[in-house]
């Protein structure tokens, strides 16, 4: 069983991946499954198998604590780590080859407290990844995409799994911006020309160094264009993570 995490900031396109590369695997035939961490979510584009709505309500920690709905958030993500047996219990019973799990709305409450990353190490001990999505229409100024790169490479240093950069949402850019941010990805140089081109001053400066200093760490962030909407870019995605997880092999053979 291989666990694959969705991270990425509020609105990146988290939930409708989840649902799309679910049912692109069961195309292929692969034995997936789902998991929902997000107790704030009121809707989502797929039914679950594991919802943590089923265990943390969000609307009863803020009647019973008084708390309005941001302090109520963090508290329900501290006690999602309470509940990482139960889960795990579920997540084996699932008995899936590939579990996707959608990480909550704002991504800061799983990945930059102590509970996330303990959450997911207790969950199970079987082999995970994450998937870090870049926002295609936020990424396109070069000052988000190095400020992403930054909050990719704090989830990397927070969890240490093996860690998939996405271009999300790509079917909201013309092909050849797209492009441009996927050659970015790859190419150090092409990002600093379009540092200087674009940005000024101490955002120029700033930028710079900060992407200078990632690419020095050896962090590499090729991203893979992919839309929850059209499914563009699963296949790539679906062998990127059967690269990494499982030697090139599907999940479910
Ligand atoms: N065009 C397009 N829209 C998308 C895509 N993915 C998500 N959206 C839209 O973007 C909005 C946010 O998508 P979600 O999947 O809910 O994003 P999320 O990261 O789960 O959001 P939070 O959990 O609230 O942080 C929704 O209106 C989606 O329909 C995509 O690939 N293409
Ligand atoms: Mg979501």
């Amino acid at each position: 069983m291989f666990i694959v995490f969705i991270i990425g900031t509020a609105g990146s396109g988290k939930s409708l991946l989840t649902a799309s590369f679910n049912e692109w695997l069961k195309v292929e035939k692969q034995k997936t499954a789902t998991v929902n961490l997000d107790p704030g979510v009121l809707t989502l584009p797929y039914a679950p198998d594991i919802d943590i709505r089923d265990y943390i309500s969000v609307n009863s920690i803020m009647r019973e604590h008084g708390l309005g709905p941001n302090g109520a958030l963090v508290m329900a993500a501290d006690l999602i780590a309470e509940e990482a047996e139960r889960l795990g219990g579920e997540i084996e019973d699932l008995q899936s080859d590939v579990v996707i799990v959608d990480t909550p709305g704002q991504m800061e409450l799983f990945a930059f407290r102590a509970s996330g990353p303990y959450t997911a190490n207790e969950l199970t001990k079987e082999p995970k990844a994450i998937v870090y999505l870049f926002d295609a229409v936020f990424s396109f100024n070069p000052l988000n995409y190095v400020s992403n790169m930054f909050l990719s490479a704090a989830v990397y240093n927070r969890f240490f799994f093996p860690q998939l950069h996405v271009l999300s949402k790509c079917d909201l850019l013309p092909p050849e911006e797209a492009n441009r941010i996927v050659e970015w990805s790859g190419d150090p140089e092409a990002l600093e020309v379009v540092i200087d081109e674009k940005l000024t001053g101490t955002r120029r400066l700033l930028s710079r160094e900060m992407m200078q200093a990632i690419h020095r760490l050896g962090l590499r962030f090729h991203l893979i264009p992919v839309s929850g909407k059209t499914n563009e870019g699963l296949i790539n995605l679906g062998s990127a993570l059967e690269r990494i997880l499982v030697g090139g092999e599907k999940f479910t053979l």
